[in-house]
């Protein structure tokens, strides 16, 4: 039945708001990752964007931050943040929305009471309540065979949680080099980094051992903006053309490349000291012309290549783009961002992952791209009933079943 043009933007908010999500990008674990899956209020305050807005307000020296403990760490964000402070940006709000959406009290000044709030959950107990509360199907994990705390667990054996799926990542040999050079030795796929045949033909094994192991979904890629395709001196293009591009295609897996960051401008801040770079769009359109058979995904970190990638987009259908990442995971540029894909892309993207690093994070990152997204759908609808199309109840149904699930499983199917 087609809507009358005034009850549009609740029917969208409310299709919208119950929606069954595939979240295609997290840095989320399952319990047997023990100390790496991090979930409850001391791991919500230590995220990185909270230290980051943190120190800019601490005048002691970031080692004297980085020598507490991490209660300690949480009880200094959180004063700073939130009781000194107004939470106004949209990660300390997340926090709010997070512990308001588990009933817990986020106007309380003293941490402990939070703390005693989240006692009352066993870890399973809290991933299944997310899980409920976020209207959750599944999502992907980031999955690094070069990151010492999860290669662990995955070779001493991984209980599996199908809610939980994998992603392989590659960029690690590049951020983390020593420990990879060393590992990839121990290993038996010695690589130097220049990255010679030998060394890409190793590298390759291990990366083809590890798919073996893990069953990824897809091969994941963080690039930095001086990415460039194709190359024979870029080292990063190096090793997408010879051997991630090598194994997704003997395995028919897709390639998400999520292009555009500058690791520890900042290393005083630690992980919070990533920074930001426009990319060169040139190497997304030279890969995607270059290997029609490959199925790429990109998201890029720069407001400013948003539009030259949506345009891309349009260029070659083996390019979807996903998400809102990181730097332009905000409201307002969501809106912006939302806004521009749907007008250029129609519904052919994924207009959102959540990045998590925490579990609860899940509850806000979700809520609020949902708002907006809501917001941003029923314009259009509203500007397409406008024009003469019938916008009903099933369309707009069917149109955001695609953008928050079916769009990944479509473009991950095998
Ligand atoms: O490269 C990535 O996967 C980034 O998302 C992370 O490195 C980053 O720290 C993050 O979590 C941003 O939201
Ligand atoms: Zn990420």
């Amino acid at each position: 039945m087609t809507l009358l043009a005034k009850d549009i933007p609740s029917t969208v908010g409310k299709i919208v708001g119950e929606a069954r999500v595939v979240d295609f990008h997290t840095h989320l674990f399952t319990p047997c990752h023990g100390s790496i899956c991090w979930w409850g209020i001391d791991d919500l305050l230590n995220y990185h964007y909270l230290i980051a807005e943190t120190f800019r307000y601490l005048s002691v020296p970031h080692e004297k931050f980085w020598a507490l403990s991490k209660p300690q760490q949480a009880d200094l964000i959180w004063k700073t943040l939130f009781v000194d402070r107004t939470p106004m940006s949209e990660a300390a709000r997340g926090v709010v929305t997070c512990l308001s959406r588990l009933g817990a009290d986020p106007n309380v000044r003293d941490l402990n009471k939070i703390r005693a709030f989240y006692k009352s959950f066993t870890l399973r107990q809290f991933i299944d309540r997310i899980f409920g509360l976020t209207n959750l199907e599944y999502l992907y994990m980031t999955n690094d065979p070069l990151d010492p705390d999860e290669r662990e667990v995955w070779l001493k054996g991984h209980e599996d949680d199908p809610r939980f799926r994998k992603a392989l990542r590659v960029d690690n040999f590049f951020r983390n080099a020593e420990f990879s050079q060393k590992t990839l030795k121990s290993d038996g796929f010695p690589v130097e980094k220049t990255l010679n045949p030998k060394s890409i033909k190793n590298l390759r094994k291990f990366f083809e051992k590890w798919c073996d192991l893990i069953q990824p979904e897809y091969i994941a890629a963080s690039l930095p903006p001086d990415f460039t395709y194709p190359s024979k001196t870029n080292p990063y293009a190096k090793m997408i053309g010879q051997v991630v591009l090598p194994i997704a295609r003997e395995r028919n897996l897709p390639v998400a490349l999520m292009i555009g960051v500058r690791r520890l401008v900042n290393p005083l801040l630690k992980s919070a000291g990533d920074s930001i770079g426009r990319a060169d769009i040139h190497a997304v359109e030279n890969l995607c012309l270059e290997n029609p058979d490959i199925r790429f995904f990109c998201t890029m970190l720069a407001r400013e290549n948003q539009h030259e990638l949506c345009i891309t987009s349009r260029k070659f259908r083996n390019l979807t783009l996903f998400g809102c990442w990181w730097f332009v995971n905000n409201p307002s540029l969501i809106e912006e961002i939302t806004k521009m894909r749907l007008e250029l892309l129609g519904l052919s993207f994924i207009p959102q992952h959540s990045d998590c690093r925490i579990i609860d994070q899940l509850l806000y990152k979700w809520d609020h791209s949902r708002i907006v997204l809501s917001k941003v759908l029923a314009e259009k609808y509203a500007d397409l009933a406008n024009s003469g199309c019938d916008v009903t109840e099933e369309r707009i149904r069917i149109d955001v079943g695609n953008l928050l699930a079916g769009n990944v499983k479509e473009g991950l199917k095998r």
